[in-house]
């Protein structure tokens, strides 16, 4: 039984007062969705609360943790350094957390860009981390919350195609993976 209030306490030490907040926001979320698509509510809440655990430090020192740790970064990653706290806080997860469920670890993986196939742990935490109530109003954003509840698929198409237009917009490369995510949950 892994020790969720534990895990709790260490991440209300190490992350910023509002990335804590988030954090909860997502766990809650997780576990609400849990509950509606009949998924595993504990391993639900545990991938909300540590998705964003690798987001304990800045950029640079994200990098130089990897390096440390022998992660090795895509190409993309390197390009879009905001998309390495994903594979960082994964690792983080297994190592200092103690998680080995590998669903859980994928969730964690997963949460910034999707994948397409995703399991419907992925799926629920991909849509927690855009719908959770913190989240400041982003384009669709309640159109994502009422499918989150009644079509998850539609919902990860939704919130995958907000953001390929919002990166569009302020001029920020895209990483393929978010790309192939809209264009599996789109048409399925
Ligand atoms: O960690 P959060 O802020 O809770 O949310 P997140 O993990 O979904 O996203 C972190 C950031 O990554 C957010 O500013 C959007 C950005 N992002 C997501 N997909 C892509 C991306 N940035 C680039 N450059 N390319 C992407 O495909
Ligand atoms: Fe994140
Ligand atoms: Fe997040």
């Amino acid at each position: 039984m892994t020790d969720i209030t534990g895990i709790q306490k260490k991440l209300e030490k190490r992350l910023k007062p509002e990335r804590y907040e988030h954090t909860l926001g997502v766990m809650y979320t997780a576990a609400s969705l849990a509950m509606c698509h009949d998924a595993d509510i504990s391993k639900a809440m545990l991938a909300g609360l540590l998705h964003d655990c690798g987001k304990y430090c800045s950029g640079k020192e994200q990098i130089r943790l990897c390096r440390e740790f022998n992660i090795t970064l895509t190409e993309s990653e390197r390009k879009m350094p905001a998309l390495i706290h994903a594979k960082l806080g994964a690792y983080l997860a297994e190592h200092e957390y103690n998680i080995k469920d590998s669903d859980i670890l994928g969730a964690i993986t997963y949460h910034t860009t999707g994948k397409p196939e995703m399991s419907l742990l992925e799926k629920i935490i991909y849509i927690a981390d855009y719908i959770e109530p913190g989240r400041q109003e982003i384009p669709v954003l309640s159109e994502v919350r009422s499918a989150a509840f009644s079509n998850l698929n539609r919902a990860v198409a939704l919130s995958a195609g907000s953001t390929i237009s919002y990166l569009q917009n302020v001029g920020r490369e895209i990483d393929p993976a978010t790309v192939r995510t809209y264009e599996f949950y789109h048409t399925n």
